[in-house]
C-alpha cells in the first residue's frame, strides 16, 4: 500500500462534505490529502484549481496505509467500516483524544470551540422530519431577530457556515446518522431526537446501532427535545434535561395536541399556542414538527410571539408532501423526500382520511434493506394501484400483493403516464416512494423535479 505522509490529514470523499472539511483545513492551514473511491470523481479539475497541489487519490482505500496519518476524515456517505478503514474509528488519536477516524461535524465542534465562539448549537437529528423541523427553527430564530446560520445534513455543509456566518448569534445543524456516528462528542445547548425508523440498515446493519449513532446527539448537550410516542428517541444515558412532544394532549411542561371543541391546539402542558387551523403545513406528522420546533425554540429562549409568527407563516418545503397540481380533478403530490418506510407512512396518513380507495402511489427505488411490509395495511385501505419503478420494485409489489392492485414499470416516466391513464376526478396521485432514488436519479430532488415537470407539462396541454 501507499504510505500516506506522516502528520498528514487525509479526506475521504470529494463531495459537499469532503469539499468543505478541505476548505476549512486550507484555512486553518493543516496539510491534508484527498482520497476518493471513485476513479475519476466529478469536480476533480475545480478542486485542483481551488487547492493547488493537493494529492488526490482515486480508487480502493485499501491501497492506502494510514498508519503515519495525522487523522482520518470521512465524508458521510462512506462507511468507517469500509475496506481500508476498518479500526480506525475506534483507535485513539494521541494528538486530538478523539479517534482516529472523525467526520466534518466533529471538526465543526473543534473549530467551533478552539475559535472561543460563543453563539448556541441546536442540533436535530430522526429518520424523517428533520429539514423541517431545522428550517421551522431557523425561521423562528429570524423572526426573533438573531443572526442564525442553518446547515449541516441540510443546505451548507456546517464547516462554510463557520467559515461564512462567523458572527452567527445561532447555529442550527440538521445530523445525519452517518454525521453524527462519527462526532465523538457535539455540545448542543438544545437538540432533538425526533423520531426513529426503519432506515439506512444497509450501512449501520441493525436498529441498534442505527439508535445508538443517533443518540450521540445527546453527548453534552444541555437541552434535549424528544418523542413522548417513540421511546427509542429517549436518551439512553442521563445527561440533558428532557422535554417531550406527543400527538396527544401533553402532561405538565410537555408539548402535544389537544381538541377543545372543534378545534385542535397545540398545547404546552395547559397552555394554547396555536390552532392547528392557523398553520399553512397539515397533518398530524407537521403538527409534531411543529411543536418540536416549539420545543426547541423555548429552550434557546426565542421570544413565543417570534415563534408562532413564523409557525403561521411556514409553508413546508418542496418534495416533502407537496401538492404540484389539480389536473382534470385529480390532485398531484410530490414527497420524493420520502424515502424510506416512516416518511411515506406519514405522508399517506396526512391524506387517507378523506381517500378511502382514491390513493394513486408511485413507488420505489433503493430499499437500503428496509422492510416494506408495514405499507401494505394502509394502502389496503386507501390505494386504487400501486405503480413500482426502480431497482428494488419487487420486494415492494412481494408485501403488497394481493390485497393491493399493483403494477409494475421501469421508470417515474412511465408509472405517471399510466397513473394519468387510471386516475378518476377525485383521486389523489401521490409520489413518496419509500426508497433512495439513486438508481435512476441524481438524487430526492432531481426524483421530484422530474414528477414537477412532468406535472406541469402535462397542465399545460390538458388546459392550453
Ligand atoms: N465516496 C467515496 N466512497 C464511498 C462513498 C462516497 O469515495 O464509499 C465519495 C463519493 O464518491 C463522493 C463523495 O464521497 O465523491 C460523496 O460523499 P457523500 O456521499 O458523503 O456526499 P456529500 O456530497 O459529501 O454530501 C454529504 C451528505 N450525503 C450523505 O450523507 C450521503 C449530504 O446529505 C449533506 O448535505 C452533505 O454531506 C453536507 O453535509 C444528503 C443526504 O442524502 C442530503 N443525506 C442522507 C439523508 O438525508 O438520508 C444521510
Ligand atoms: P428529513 O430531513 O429527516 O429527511 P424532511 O423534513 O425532509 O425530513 O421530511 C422527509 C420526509 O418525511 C417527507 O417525505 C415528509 O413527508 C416525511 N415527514 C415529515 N414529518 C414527519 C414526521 N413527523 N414523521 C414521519 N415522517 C415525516
Amino acid at each position: 500500500p501507499i504510505q500516506v505522509p506522516s502528520g498528514v490529514t487525509v479526506v475521504i470523499g470529494l463531495g459537499a462534505s469532503g469539499r468543505a472539511i478541505c476548505r476549512h483545513l486550507a484555512r486553518v492551514g493543516r496539510p491534508f490529502i484527498v482520497a476518493d473511491t471513485r476513479e475519476a470523481p466529478p469536480g476533480l479539475e475545480a478542486f485542483y484549481q481551488a487547492h493547488p497541489g493537493v494529492e488526490v487519490h482515486c480508487g480502493p482505500l485499501d491501497a492506502l496505509d494510514f498508519t503515519h496519518a495525522f487523522e482520518v476524515v470521512a465524508s458521510p456517505g462512506v462507511d468507517p467500516r469500509s475496506p481500508g478503514l476498518e479500526g480506525l474509528a475506534e483507535e485513539i488519536n494521541p494528538h486530538t483524544g478523539e479517534p482516529r477516524l472523525v467526520g466534518e461535524t466533529a471538526l465543526f465542534v473543534r473549530a467551533r470551540r478552539t475559535s472561543g465562539h460563543v453563539a448556541p448549537m441546536a442540533a436535530i437529528t430522526g429518520s424523517n422530519a428533520k429539514s423541517t423541523v431545522t428550517t421551522l427553527l431557523g425561521e423562528m430564530a429570524k423572526a426573533a431577530g438573531l443572526r442564525v446560520a442553518v446547515g449541516g445534513n441540510l443546505g451548507t455543509p456546517a464547516l462554510d457556515l463557520l467559515a461564512d456566518q462567523p458572527d452567527a448569534e445561532l447555529y442550527v445543524l440538521e445530523l445525519s446518522s452517518f454525521q453524527l456516528e462519527t462526532t465523538p462528542s457535539l455540545g448542543a445547548q438544545a437538540v432533538a431526537f425526533l423520531n426513529l425508523s426503519d432506515d439506512h440498515l444497509d450501512r449501520h446493519g441493525d436498529m441498534s446501532a442505527y439508535r445508538l449513532a443517533k443518540q450521540r446527539i445527546f453527548n453534552e448537550a444541555l437541552h434535549a427535545v424528544v418523542n413522548r410516542d417513540d421511546p427509542l428517541t429517549w436518551p439512553i444515558e442521563e445527561g440533558p434535561s428532557v422535554t417531550c412532544f406527543t400527538v396527544d394532549p401533553p402532561g405538565e411542561d410537555e408539548w402535544g395536541l389537544v381538541w377543545q371543541g372543534a378545534e385542535l391546539y397545540l398545547m404546552q402542558g395547559q397552555t394554547r399556542w396555536v390552532a392547528a387551523s392557523e398553520l399553512q403545513i397539515a397533518g398530524q406528522h407537521n403538527y409534531a414538527n411543529a411543536l418540536a420546533a416549539l420545543a426547541l425554540g423555548q429552550a434557546l429562549n426565542l421570544p413565543a410571539s417570534a415563534m408562532v409568527e413564523a409557525l403561521k407563516a411556514f409553508t413546508g418545503l418542496a418534495h416533502r408532501s407537496e401538492t404540484i397540481a389539480t389536473l382534470n380533478g385529480v390532485t398531484w403530490i410530490n414527497d420524493s423526500k420520502g424515502t424510506n418506510v416512516g416518511a411515506t407512512l406519514a405522508a399517506i396518513s396526512g391524506l387517507s382520511a378523506t381517500l378511502e380507495g382514491r390513493l394513486i402511489w408511485l413507488a420505489g427505488g433503493i430499499g437500503k434493506g428496509a422492510d416494506f411490509t408495514p405499507l401494505s395495511e394502509p394502502l389496503a385501505k386507501c390505494a386504487r394501484l400501486a405503480l413500482l419503478f426502480g431497482k428494488d420494485r419487487g420486494q415492494i409489489a412481494e408485501v403488497l400483493s394481493p390485497q393491493v392492485s399493483v403494477q409494475e414499470v421501469d421508470n417515474l416516466a412511465q408509472a405517471m403516464e399510466a397513473a394519468f391513464a387510471r386516475a378518476l376526478p377525485g383521486d389523489c396521485v401521490l409520489l413518496s416512494p419509500a426508497c433512495a432514488s439513486l438508481d435512476q436519479f441524481s438524487g430526492y430532488q432531481a426524483r421530484g423535479d422530474a414528477f414537477r415537470h412532468w406535472v406541469e407539462h402535462k397542465a399545460a396541454e390538458v388546459s392550453p
